[in-house]
């Protein structure tokens, strides 16, 4: 390049930079290319800036040839960057490209707990028929779980419900907390916060210090219920439990009461259906009786009326308690209760 420009030479330097430009790769190696031929040092505008060193004709053709050629290789270096951007865009768009026709990751979906499922089949019963849905303490005080419910402090119907105690000592020395042992204590605690009439079921945990078994956790769910109104009578207890055992159990269902003895209630009796396996004539659901027993219930006694204050010559009222995992056991034929507990997702995963 140390000669002279000539024609011949701007004809050269575009032509081969006219070869380069096609062979550029990618975007990045254009500025390499623009230094080589239209940069500073660059080979046509060094054959412009040595123009001057020409005679006045010669200078005229080979500057309007190198001007053009310089003029041809700018418009030729945008139009190859358009087209190299054109190529590396679909090139991202193909390395990017998902398939939309895929079927998606199917994500596990929750469930309701079998015992969630079939407390809140039992509520909706009753809501139907008028009862309030209230929930009460787990850690209770005696005077609930059994003062208040007829139950004093020596009586050995305490016997029934095997208790855990919790370590909090009084100042007198007596442990006065418990985890209640069954709903009932709600009774007591709504009906001395409310005027009657009252209607409402409790569902809610309950807890007895005793060996575990196919049919006994430690912790089970019970749904309590209450009605307490002028002039409420057997009568009302057996329509409303009759009416549940239907809806729960099936339309066809007979019931059974049998006298049974729970301190706050008078008279008290514990309640059956005809097994909805065998119809009554004996099979290992039902253990050969053709019946089941499902709650306890009862009038609420006039004591524990008067002992929240409500006058037991006005009002009456039928109470009734039910544990929630047998009704489960019952209505899905599971066999042992301890089952819903040991976070067996085989288990749980069939419901
Ligand atoms: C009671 O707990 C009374 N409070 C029920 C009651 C309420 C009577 C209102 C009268 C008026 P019982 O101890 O029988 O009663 O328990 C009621 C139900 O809870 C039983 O029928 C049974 O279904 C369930 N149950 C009791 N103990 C357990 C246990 N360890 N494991 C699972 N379920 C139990």
């Amino acid at each position: 390049m140390n000669d002279r420009p000539s024609l011949q030479q701007v004809e050269e330097v575009r032509a081969s930079a006219a070869r380069e430009l096609d062979a550029a790769p990618d975007i990045q190696s254009l500025d390499e290319w623009r230094i080589a031929y239209l940069g500073r040092g660059g080979r046509l505008t060094r054959i412009l800036r040595e123009l001057g060193g020409l005679p006045p004709d010669e200078r005229r053709a080979v500057g309007s040839a190198a001007n053009s050629a310089k003029s041809a290789l700018e418009e030729d270096l945008e139009v190859r960057r358009r087209e190299l951007h054109r190529a590396q865009a679909s090139a991202n768009l193909l390395a990017e490209r998902i398939d939309v026709t895929l079927p998606g990751r199917p994500t596990p979906h929750g469930r309701l707990h079998p015992i969630t499922e079939t407390i809140r089949e039992i509520t909706e019963v009753f809501v139907s028929m008028g009862f309030g849905v209230e929930e009460g303490p787990e850690v209770e005080l005696d005077r609930y779980n059994f003062d208040m419910l007829n139950i004093p402090k020596e009586h050995p119907a305490r016997d029934m419900w095997d208790t855990l105690w919790i370590d909090h000592v009084d100042e007198d020395g007596s442990r006065p907390m418990l985890l209640r042992t069954h709903t009932s204590p709600m009774q007591a605690r709504i009906m001395e916060t409310t005027e009657p009439p009252v209607r409402v079921v409790v569902p809610g945990k309950a807890f007895r210090y005793e060996a575990t078994d196919a049919t006994h956790e430690w912790h089970f769910h019970q749904v309590e219920g209450l009605a307490v109104d002028e002039g409420i009578t057997f009568s009302d207890l057996k329509g409303a439990l009759f009416e549940f055992a239907r809806r729960i159990f099936g339309e066809e269902r007979r019931v059974r009461f049998r006298c049974d003895f729970f301190p706050f209630v008078e008279p008290g009796v514990d309640m059956a259906i005809d097994c909805f396996k065998c119809g009554g004539s004996g099979c290992r659901i039902c253990g050969g009786a053709g019946w089941i027993e499902i709650l306890g219930a009862g009038m609420v006694h006039p004591s524990v009326l008067e002992g929240v204050g409500y006058d037991s010559q006005k009002y009456t009222g039928f109470a009734f308690g039910m544990g929630v995992e047998r009704i489960c056991m019952l209505r899905r034929g599971i066999d042992d209760i301890r089952l819903f507990y040991s976070n067996d997702l085989r288990f749980l995963r069939q419901f």
